[in-house]
This record gives structure tokens, C-alpha cells and sequence, in this order.
């Protein structure tokens, strides 16, 4: 157990002191920022309301006209200085994130590097926002592709990755010609406040951006509503659990806008007989206990085949049962608290449910003697599962990795594929034939296949996202950019007939 005397309170305050979060932003009353490491109250925030947000819309409607007319590798430029900028502020916003969301130094560095990967892929992107040139039926025409710019993107953002989320959208809605909206999670509004800060000195470096280019609204479910409700909104991404996303995801598409819903995980692993078990056993440890086990990534159920289970598991319970919980600041420690009471509570509940379905539970349990009363720290839990059923069928955002035997290669597939969500996946094997089985058509049904390595901690460049339950958006690298923007088909004419197409006659 790793604790540290220092506040989290007074180092927050520091931190944003240091990167220009302006006193103004705190008020006496409103929404409590918390420390979830000492379980500190570090500041209070105003919160916005339907009214704010609807003005926040308006400057970024207006600043959406300006905008789209900047040359895309200009606006490029842009992300570029903010690429420079996270770069100078890395230390400082990696605690920041360590301080109001709890995981580990490495990690919340981690989580910033992401977001000047993702700032350097648009960078890039930025001279890439190629249509297509398509073959006409049609003598003397040409018909191509045009990507324009869509609109003000409402960004909806959840407290485990609370500045590297709105990067991934932010940095491609800006090449893209978008304005963005954001609602952070109202358990980092902080972290949200540096990254704006930081964002405004880019802009000032740019030369001024548009004023509405990057709104920040931090507020509750009425501002969030008021987000989903505004028809000057044609796209809004949103992390966050699957009961958020059955609720956003209609209301959405009730005034035909986009949504990009990054919802619920319950990733799995699969260790076939050939696994190499060195390399399992960390993967799996980083996967299922690393971020205290809340990353919508993060590994919960383990399908084991009965020829390894007895060599894997008890080494696995002997990992947990070792790993070092503690205050997520003090080098060493690997699993930090959770984000808040309820997170606790919920994992109790899950593993009480495990336990009376007949489950042999290694660890779990509150960790005392680290933070102070309102600070949760849990040792993960490893729960061995008669059957896959019960709580093992849902997310539970906390650390507990529930295991299950396999004998088939098919069964394995089918307990695999047979949960709601669809986010991200692996298998452990050296049998090609396998591993090749797993990432087919036939193999697994989730956004992210692996093999070899965790579910989690996907890098940018691939397009991050899953299906099911999970909502179907894709996010970061690949072509994801394209949800950014509208595409036109265009038809030209450059002859001196007008043949119409299909053969069509039709002549005045
Ligand atoms: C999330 O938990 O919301 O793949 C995103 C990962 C990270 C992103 C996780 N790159 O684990």
C-alpha cells in the first residue's frame, strides 16, 4: 500500500495556476471538483445551464461560418501549435489528470501523449481530405467527390480519459473545418479548464481563431440536453455508458444528427493452449487492473482453455494479491482509487451477486489507510465463475476480471461474442490458425480484435470504437474523419450535349 502526505488540492491548484486557469473560473457554491486520490474538494465551478449552452451553440455557429472558409492545411497549422503547446504543458496536465481522475503518473502522461499523437495525425490529415474522382456514364463530364466541413460538433466526455476523448474529436473536427462544443464529465470539470487554457495559447499563437472555434461548457444533465437538443448541431460525439447512449443516441437521430456513441465494454480475452503465459499474465494484469479497472477498454472477462487454466489462473491470483495499490502519485504504485463511492459500491455489489452464483472471489475489498474518507480505494478482484453469467454479462466500471474455462475453439468464440457490448477483444495463441479464426469474419464480433497483446490501450492511428452496445462510432486514425464531414458529389458537364443519365430521353 503506497500512500503520500501531499494534497491533491493544493497540487491541482498549483497545476492550474501554471497553466493559466484564471481564478475566475471558481465560485464559492456549484459543482464540486474532487479529488478521488485524497477524496479532497479541490475547487468549486459554476455550472452552465440550458441558456449558457444555447449561447455557447450561437458563437459557435458563428464561428463556423468563418472557419470553413480557412484552408484545411491552414487550420492544420492550428493543431499543430496546440500539438506544441500539450507538449510544453505534458507534465502538468498528466498530473492534473492523476490528481481529478485518479490513475497513475505514467498513465495520466499517457493519456496527454495521446492527445499530441492524435494532434499530429491531423496535422497530417490536414493535407489529406481527399474525394474521390469517379467514372461518369456520361461523355464529357467528370464526377468526383467534395469533403466540406459539417457544423459545430457537440463533444459529451466521460471522467476516465478526460482530456485525451475531446482530442481525438477536437483535433479532427478543427482540420476538418468544425467548431467544437464541449461537456466534459462533472467529475473532471479541471481538467477540462487546463485544456482550454492551453488551447487558447495556441490560438493566440495562430494569430486568433474565431471566437466559438472551442466552447467549453461544464454543467449537468441540463446542459448535456440542451447539447443533444440543438438543431445547429449536426454532430455530437458522446462517451459514456450505454444507458447514456440509449437516451442521447435516439434524440439524435429523432433530428437526423450524426452521433459517434462510444459506449459500454465488457472486453474479453481468450487463452488458447498455446499461449505464451509470461506474456499473457502481464498483459492481462495491465488490461484488467491498470486505470483501477476503468477504462471502457479495460479486460473483465478472461475465457481460459482447461489445458492452461490451472497453470494461469493461480499465478494470476498470486498477481493480484501482490499488486501495488496506493496513492496513484507515489512511483510504484499501479492501481489508484476509484473515481468516487458509487464506483465502489457498484463493484461490491457485482462481486456479492459473483459470490451467490457460487464464484470463488481472490481480493476485491476496500484498501483503508490510503486518501481520506472519501477516497475508494479497492483491491481488484479476480473471480473464478462456474459459468459465464450473472454480473460477468455486463460492465461493471472497476477492477474485476471474472474467468471462465473453455475446451473448444467454438466454444470459446460463442462465450466470447455472447454479451452485450462490443468494444474490444484478444486471444493469447501462437496457433496461426487461431489467431487468424479470431480476427475473421467468423471470430470476434467487437470494434477491436487482438492478438498477442490487451483490449486495452489502442493506439490513435487505427479508428477506435466498437459495436453492439457498444454504439458503433469509430473515433481517432484511419478515415474516422470522415463523420466530420459532409460529402457532395459533384457532376460537371464540359461538353456541348446534355445526355442524361441512365439513357434517359427527354427532349423539349
Ligand atoms: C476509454 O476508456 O474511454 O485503448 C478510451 C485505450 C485508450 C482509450 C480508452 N487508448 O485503452
Amino acid at each position: 500500500v503506497h500512500t503520500a502526505a501531499a494534497s491533491a488540492r493544493e497540487e491541482a491548484l498549483a497545476i492550474l495556476k501554471r497553466l493559466g486557469v484564471s481564478d475566475t473560473a471558481f465560485a464559492s457554491t456549484g459543482l464540486a471538483a474532487r479529488s478521488p486520490v485524497t477524496g479532497e474538494i479541490i475547487a468549486h465551478i459554476r455550472e452552465a445551464g440550458a441558456a449558457e449552452t444555447r449561447a455557447a451553440v450561437d458563437r459557435a455557429e458563428k464561428a463556423f461560418a468563418e472557419w470553413r472558409r480557412v484552408p484545411a492545411p491552414r487550420r492544420g497549422e492550428f493543431v499543430r501549435l496546440l500539438g506544441e503547446e500539450l507538449r510544453a504543458a505534458k507534465e502538468d496536465l498528466g498530473l492534473l489528470v492523476t490528481l481529478e481522475a485518479g490513475k497513475i503518473v505514467s498513465e495520466g502522461l499517457g493519456e496527454v501523449q495521446e492527445m499530441i499523437d492524435i494532434c499530429d495525425f491531423a496535422v497530417g490529415l490536414s493535407r489529406q481530405l481527399y474525394g474521390l474522382t469517379i467514372a461518369t456514364e456520361r461523355p464529357h463530364h467528370r464526377m468526383m467527390e467534395t469533403w466540406h466541413p459539417l457544423g459545430p460538433v457537440g463533444v459529451i466526455t466521460a471522467f476516465n480519459f478526460p482530456v485525451a476523448v475531446w482530442s481525438w474529436n477536437a483535433a479532427l473536427a478543427f482540420i476538418c473545418g468544425d467548431p467544437v462544443i464541449w461537456k466534459p464529465s462533472e467529475k473532471t470539470p479541471l481538467a477540462a479548464l487546463a485544456v482550454t487554457a492551453i488551447t487558447e495559447r495556441a490560438a493566440k499563437r495562430f494569430g486568433g481563431v474565431p471566437e466559438g472555434l472551442f466552447e467549453l461548457i461544464i454543467g449537468g444533465r441540463e446542459a448535456g440536453e440542451a447539447l443533444v437538443a440543438d438543431e445547429r448541431v449536426p454532430l455530437v460525439s458522446a462517451t459514456g455508458s450505454t444507458a447514456m447512449g440509449r437516451k442521447v443516441g435516439p434524440k439524435l437521430a429523432e433530428r437526423f444528427a450524426r452521433a459517434i456513441l462510444e459506449l459500454g465494454g465488457n472486453n474479453a480475452a481468450v487463452v488458447a493452449p498455446s499461449a505464451v503465459l509470461d506474456i499473457a499474465l502481464r498483459a492481462i494484469a495491465f488490461a484488467a487492473m491498470g486505470t483501477a479497472g476503468q477504462r471502457c477498454t479495460t479486460l473483465r472477462r478472461l475465457i481460459v482453455h482447461s489445458s492452461v487454466y490451472d497453470k494461469l489462473v493461480p499465478r494470476l491470483a498470486k498477481v493480484y494479491g501482490n499488486v501495488a495499490i496506493g496513492d496513484p502519485r507515489v512511483k510504484g504504485t499501479l492501481v489508484g482509487p476509484l473515481i468516487d463511492k458509487a464506483a465502489f459500491d457498484g463493484m461490491e455489489k457485482a462481486l456479492a451477486e459473483a459470490k451467490s452464483l457460487g464464484a470463488t472471489v481472490h481480493g476485491g475489498g476496500r484498501v483503508a489507510g490510503i486518501g481520506g474518507e472519501e477516497a475508494y480505494y479497492a483491491r481488484p478482484a479476480l473471480v473464478e465463475m462456474p459459468g459465464q453469467s450473472g454480473p460477468m454479462l455486463r460492465e461493471t466500471f472497476a477492477p474485476i476480471l471474472y474467468v471462465v474455462k473453455y475446451d473448444t475453439f467454438e466454444e470459446a468464440i460463442a462465450l466470447h461474442n455472447s454479451v452485450g457490448a462490443g468494444l474490444s477483444s484478444s486471444i493469447f495463441t501462437l496457433d496461426m490458425r487461431e489467431a487468424e479464426r479470431f480476427v475473421s469474419a467468423e471470430g470476434s464480433d467487437c470494434g477491436i480484435a487482438n492478438v498477442n497483446i490487451g483490449p486495452s490501450g489502442a493506439e490513435i492511428g487505427g479508428a477506435f470504437g466498437g459495436e453492439k452496445e457498444t454504439g458503433g462510432g469509430r473515433e481517432a486514425g484511419s478515415d474516422a474523419w470522415k463523420a466530420y464531414m459532409r460529402r457532395a458529389t459533384n457532376t460537371i458537364n464540359y461538353g456541348t450535349a446534355l445526355p442524361l443519365a441512365q439513357g434517359v430521353t427527354f427532349d423539349v
